[in-house]
């Protein structure tokens, strides 16, 4: 029953999928223009995962229980990198407990650390971690922020502790998009490659349909 679900969902995304492309043709001359003309003055940092991130203040996408994390701190100058910087990490769990992880900038000005999360399922262990990374830059305090979600599964895109059709319908708007598209939702990017949603990410999504979890 499972098996004829997931293959009407998928067959229903790719009739969907069709009209998609359109959408995202009208973006692309916009990402061009702002690669363009983006350049950052002065000291920065830029946190961000493994799974995607960048750009200050700029969100994760999301991670299940036991996970591994990898944090990155880009350090530059005027878009230039910033060698043998210390980096720190604060983080900061749904609860308010604080870890720090301490890194140096590598050649290329870039930071990395990594860590576990916790394996329990308790409720205290879902919701938004938070990480601060500040580092001294020309005698200047710089820091940015990044934020993930911690779910019981992935394939729960909308958060509601349940995986169907709407998880399937979201992530069909989102169907080929890039961080910096109108119709982007870092919420669908489950699956690799990061940084685009994909068939790969919608293939987890159908395979979970079904699933809950319960709070209590
Ligand atoms: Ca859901
Ligand atoms: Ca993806």
């Amino acid at each position: 029953m499972k098996h004829s679900v997931f293959l009407i969902l998928i067959l229903l995304f790719f009739l969907f999928s069709q009209f998609l492309p359109m959408f995202a043709t009208l973006h692309d001359w916009q990402v061009i223009g702002q690669t363009l003309e983006y350049q950052q003055e002065g000291p920065n940092i830029d946190i961000f995962t493994q799974k995607g991130g960048e750009g200050n203040d700029v969100g994760s996408p999301p991670f299940s229980l036991n996970d591994e994390v990898t944090l990155y701190a880009r350090v530059t100058y005027s878009s230039f990198p910033e060698q043998n910087k210390f980096v720190a990490f604060q983080i900061f769990n749904p609860y308010g407990g604080t870890y720090v992880l301490y890194g140096e900038t590598n050649g290329s000005g870039v930071a990395s650390e990594t860590f576990r999360l916790p394996s329990t399922e308790t409720t205290g262990n879902f919701g938004f971690w938070q990480v601060f990374a500040t580092v001294v830059v020309a005698e200047t305090v710089v820091n940015d922020t990044l934020e993930f979600h911690v779910r019981f599964n992935l394939a729960d895109v909308n958060g509601d502790l349940k995986v169907d059709i709407f998880d399937v319908v979201i992530a069909g708007l989102a169907y080929g998009s890039r961080p910096s598209d109108l119709n982007w939702n870092l919420y669908c990017d489950i699956a690799e490659p990061y940084g685009f949603v994909d068939i790969l990410d919608l293939v987890l999504i159908c395979g979970e349909y079904g699933e809950q979890w319960s709070s209590s």
